[in-house]
């Protein structure tokens, strides 16, 4: 065996090491793009023209924030925006609160999506992407 041909695992490690290094950094990287979620002392959304707006920013496999609270019998508007990075949780968030358990994301960065709806039952309504890896809560108060 020659030379050459023993280097070939070692690129091989480095080509690995490399390609995880580029990958954790994707995910991990700190984004710019949080919302500003202002609450009321109570924790509760603010309410702006009758609505709680909650606002949230989608990463590449977590919610920015991710936990929200609202009251019951109020409209809610969601503003949803794209960091821009790739991953499933771009395209389209699951939950039961939502009036057809879905809403389809724009994908592209800065983009915005909203989901309004009504929570009508107190309790806990779990949300996430396709795939249950970006998870979050909102919390319906009576
Ligand atoms: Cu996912």
């Amino acid at each position: 065996m020659n030379q050459k041909n023993n280097l070939i695992p070692y690129l091989s490690i480095g080509a690995i090491i490399v390609t995880a290094l580029i990958s954790g950094y994707i995910i991990l990287k700190p984004n710019d793009q949080t919302g500003n979620q202002t609450q009321n002392a109570n924790g509760l959304a603010p309410i702006v023209n009758g609505k709680q707006v909650i606002q949230m920013t989608v990463k590449a496999v977590s919610y920015s924030p991710n936990f929200f609270k609202v009251k019951a019998g109020v409209p809610v508007r969601w503003e949803i925006t794209s960091s821009g990075q790739p991953g499933c949780a771009s395209g389209a968030i699951f939950s039961s609160i939502l009036p057809n358990g879905s809403v389809y994301l724009n994908p592209n960065q800065g983009q915005v999506t909203l989901a309004e709806f009504t929570p009508q039952s107190p309790g806990t309504y779990r949300f996430s992407c396709s795939m249950n890896m970006a998870k979050g809560t909102i919390e319906v108060a009576n």
